[in-house]
């Protein structure tokens, strides 16, 4: 008997899968929700904040929620490849999850912009990956059309099964907390997982069986992401998206409708912050919490340090943020920042050994 593990043997019950369905897992989703110690005082408010750290899904991001459930569905519909567009992250879980269902899959990738450790993943896990030298906004116009030529199932969060199983952080959520949050922060670029997580607080406020209401607490859905690719806060498509956190260098996102509505439903908010800003609260999260995040990620917890301080959430508030990728996607841009913490080089002696840490102590 084949013994499943992961989000979707988890969750079954709200996932459109049957008992006979082949489940493509890794083991994913179960991941860490972990309370802040240190960042509320250090910024002297009275909040309670945890952060989602999906960082720790087998490829490192929260891709894998939504790629289980979409190559899992793709498989069952006897597809024999799968295609996405990515700025890395979902491009990594695509050729793992094809991988392990014994498919093939192509990933269109923006050249030079993905971040190393994606990189080094995707090659790994023997994708065909095709570089193309534009951003990643035209490799999604491209994906696309091509799906129209070729026999292969898209699986960008347009297949509407990527959202399905990426709600499933929100249930995991509240089967921890007990109760939904009162704010919700997320880092956004093609929207797709800020509606996964607003339907899976929805989905999750009526019993699966008797349909019925359980609770009527859903959060406040706050949207972060970086100045220079902001459409939410411009309010229009965007056409030369700049950020270094380039998980997040899109200027046309996929779910633009779908993510004003999760806005308006949930009286939440989209808002921007500067490279620098969302640099220094990856930076604080490392250094005050020990925990390790891509820049894109921090996206979420810059947003909502700021909002916390400009009193928009008020004190009080239980805060979830989701870090959505590893720090290890991007060794890069960590090292780049840590000039002063750069190792120390002595002489391989006792007694220097010794004065580096006497005089660091
Ligand atoms: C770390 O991999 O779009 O708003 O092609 O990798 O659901 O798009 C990645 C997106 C946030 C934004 N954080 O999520 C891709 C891709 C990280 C990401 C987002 C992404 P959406």
């Amino acid at each position: 008997m084949t013994h499943y593990t992961g989000l979707i043997a988890h969750y079954k019950d709200r996932l459109p899968v049957s008992e006979t369905t082949r489940l493509i897992s890794l083991g994913e989703g179960n991941t860490p929700l972990i309370q802040l110690h240190h960042i509320p005082r250090i910024i002297g408010k009275n909040v309670d904040i945890y952060v989602k750290y999906e960082g720790l899904n087998p490829t490192g991001s929260f891709k894998d929620r939504g790629m289980t459930m979409a190559v899992t569905k793709a498989v069952e519909e006897g597809s024999q490849a799968i295609i996405c567009a990515s700025t890395g992250n979902t491009s990594a879980a695509a050729a793992a999850y094809a991988v392990r269902a014994g498919i093939k899959a192509f990933v269109l990738i923006p050249e030079g912009k993905i971040a190393l450790g994606k990189l080094a993943q995707t090659l790994m896990y023997g994708a065909q990956i095709i570089q193309i030298n534009g951003n990643f906004d035209k490799g999604m116009a491209l994906v696309k059309e091509v799906a129209n030529h070729a026999p292969v199932t898209i699986v960008n969060s347009i297949n509407p099964f990527r959202l399905e199983g990426q709600k499933t952080a929100a249930f995991e959520i509240v089967d921890e907390l007990g109760t939904a949050p009162d704010y919700h922060c997320l880092p956004v670029g093609n929207a797709g997982n800020i509606t996964a997580y607003w339907k899976g607080y929805s989905e999750y406020a009526t019993d699966s069986a008797t349909h019925k209401a359980v609770t009527n607490k859903r959060p406040v859905m706050c949207g972060y992401q970086a100045a220079g690719a902001a459409p939410f806060t411009a309010g229009h498509m965007i056409d030369n998206p700049e950020t270094i956190a380039t998980a997040i260098r899109i200027g046309h996102p996929q779910s633009w409708d779908l993510a004003w509505n999760v806005q308006r439903e949930s009286n939440g908010w989209f808002d921007s912050l500067t490279d620098a800003e969302i640099l220094v609260a990856q930076k604080m999260l490392s250094q005050f919490e020990g925990v390790f995040c891509e820049p894109a990620s921090a996206a979420s917890l810059a947003g909502a340090i700021r909002d916390i301080k400009n009193g928009k959430i008020p004190e009080g508030s239980r805060i979830v943020c989701t870090l959505t990728g590893n720090g290890l996607k991007d060794p890069d841009t960590a090292i780049s920042q840590c000039e002063e913490t750069r190792p120390v080089t002595i002489d391989a002696s006792l007694d220097a050994v010794k004065r580096a840490i006497l005089d660091n102590m």
